[in-house]
């Protein structure tokens, strides 16, 4: 089996125990121990001048090499291009895209450090699996130091129509760096397939035949590979958490109310201010439901240094603000409104409590909450998923009550429908979900992935 080399913006870390690291953390760190392997990544430190060479930890069969960044190029390359670039674009939110060709070329000149770091520790048959859109480059940049490795890219937000990839200066040339990768793995079909039109309308690249294609010397295979997570394993979590200290204290503070939870990185993507202006609707048609249910939003920070992501909490403090003054009485307010990260099994267990989760991304590569929102569920009393069709997740879990996120009035009339819903009508849409999640878990993903990536070498 050949030697695995990941690379991901962020590293699992040699400490993190199983029970706290996400499913995706998990899944890949259970690689990197069968095959051996190490995983490259920023070291989280960005320093002022010259950073000093890589360093590494080892652990049995599994390497970790972390680099430090200088921090004007840490700013070009994160804040710049990867956030303030190409995380709007992909998340089809043209005016909030910034672009700076400075930081576009701190972008490329980042992936190069990385090429570097990477191209020293490549073995000539190790299998390279590079994450996400920080990393577009990366396999140019590789090539060029003369890699021939099998190289996979993975996506794990949505790939934007050429339509709206053409408002990114020079994409020409973004999407031929994108194509010296031999795999490049997507979410979902439709963004698979945004990707391989983008490539040919674009870049001017023709079909090879089962989902590749051809654009000069190089040929690229695409294909989806939608995220699990461990379904078993969170169940798990969940079960464990419904008794902890934590659920208990959060289940009393309800006082017989029904729980409406939504999870999200505080960021523009997940659809907060829709979803808090759905929630005040329901209770402005259904006078009946105020003092009955209590919505509780939990969002960790996240990109804080970004312009966009302060204004968005601002802006949600004031409407979180609005709506409990609307509507809250002197023993009861309809919005909690937490900033802060909770543990992981904490998670599982607020999840298993709420009767509803809403997941309302206006454009999401998958959202994982919503998957582990089902697996937390009890099989006797199993709460009901709200789900935007904007998610990859909708494409998979078709039994949860899907909705248009922009529809406030929809949004309102799932909540309702979900809270309404009869006993025997949540068992079935649960058992549906769950046996969509048991059949594709982190751990398939991965093995498709690689098995896939394996393969463009035949
Ligand atoms: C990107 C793509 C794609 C959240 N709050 C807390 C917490 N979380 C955990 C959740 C979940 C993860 O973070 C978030 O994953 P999502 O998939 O929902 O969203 P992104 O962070 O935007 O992830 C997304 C994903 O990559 C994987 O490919 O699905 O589309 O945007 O696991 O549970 N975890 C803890 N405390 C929190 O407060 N412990």
């Amino acid at each position: 089996m050949a030697r695995l080399v990941i690379v991901s913006n962020r590293v699992g870390s040699p400490g993190r125990e199983a029970r706290t690291a996400g499913g995706l953390v998990v899944a890949l760190q259970d690689a990197l121990r069968r095959r051996g392997g190490i995983w490259v990544g920023w070291s989280g430190d960005v320093v002022d001048g010259e950073p000093g060479p890589p360093r590494s930890v080892r652990r049995g069969r599994i390497g970790w090499v972390t680099l430090d960044l200088e921090r004007e190029a840490y700013r070009a390359f994160y804040e710049g291009f990867a956030n303030g670039t190409l995380w709007p674009l992909c998340h089809y939110r043209l005016g909030l895209i910034g672009f700076r060709r400075a930081e576009l070329e701190g972008y490329r000149a980042v992936n190069e450090t990385f090429a570097r770091a990477i191209a020293e520790l490549l073995r000539p048959d190790d299998l390279v699996w590079v994450h996400d859109y920080h990393f577009l480059s990366l396999a140019a940049a590789l090539r060029r130091l003369g890699a021939a490795n099998r190289i996979g890219l993975f996506l794990h937000v949505p790939f934007p129509a050429p339509e709206v990839l053409r408002a990114l200066p020079d994409h020409q040339r973004l999407l031929r760096e994108t194509a010296a990768y031999d795999l490049v793995g997507f979410q979902t079909r439709g963004d698979s397939r945004a990707f391989a039109e983008g490539l040919e309308r674009l870049a001017g690249a023709e079909p090879a035949g089962r989902g590749r294609l051809r654009l000069g010397e190089r040929t690229v295979a695409a294909d989806a590979f939608p995220v699990g997570i461990d379904t078993e394993g969170f169940a798990r979590l969940a079960v464990a958490a419904a008794t902890a200290p934590e659920t208990v204290r959060l289940a009393e503070s309800l006082a017989g109310r029904t729980l409406i939870l939504g999870v999200d990185r505080l960021d523009y993507s997940k659809g907060l201010p829709g979803r808090f202006a759905a929630v005040a609707e329901l209770l402005e048609r259904q006078p009946q439901r105020r003092r009955t249910v209590t919505f509780l939003q939990i969002a960790p920070i996240s990109r804080g240094e970004l312009r966009q992501y302060r204004a968005l909490r601002g802006e949600l403090d004031q409407l979180a603000g609005r709506i409990n003054a609307r509507f809250a009485e002197v023993d009861w307010t309809p919005i909690r409104w937490v900033n802060r990260t909770v543990p992981r099994p904490v998670l599982a267990g607020y999840l298993r409590l709420a009767r509803v989760g809403l997941v309302t991304p206006l454009r999401d590569g998958m959202n994982l909450v919503a998957k582990e929102y089902v697996a937390a569920q009890d099989p006797e009393r199993p709460g009901v998923l709200v789900l935007s069709r904007l998610a990859g997740a909708a494409d998979e879990l078709e039994s949860a009550l899907l909705v248009d996120p922009l529809d406030t009035e929809g949004v309102a009339e799932a909540l309702e429908r979900a809270l309404a819903m009869p006993l025997a009508e949540r068992r079935e849409r649960w058992a549906a979900a769950m046996a969509v999640l048991r059949e594709n878990t982190a751990a398939r993903w991965r093995e498709r992935f690689l098995e896939a990536l394996e393969a463009t070498g035949s």
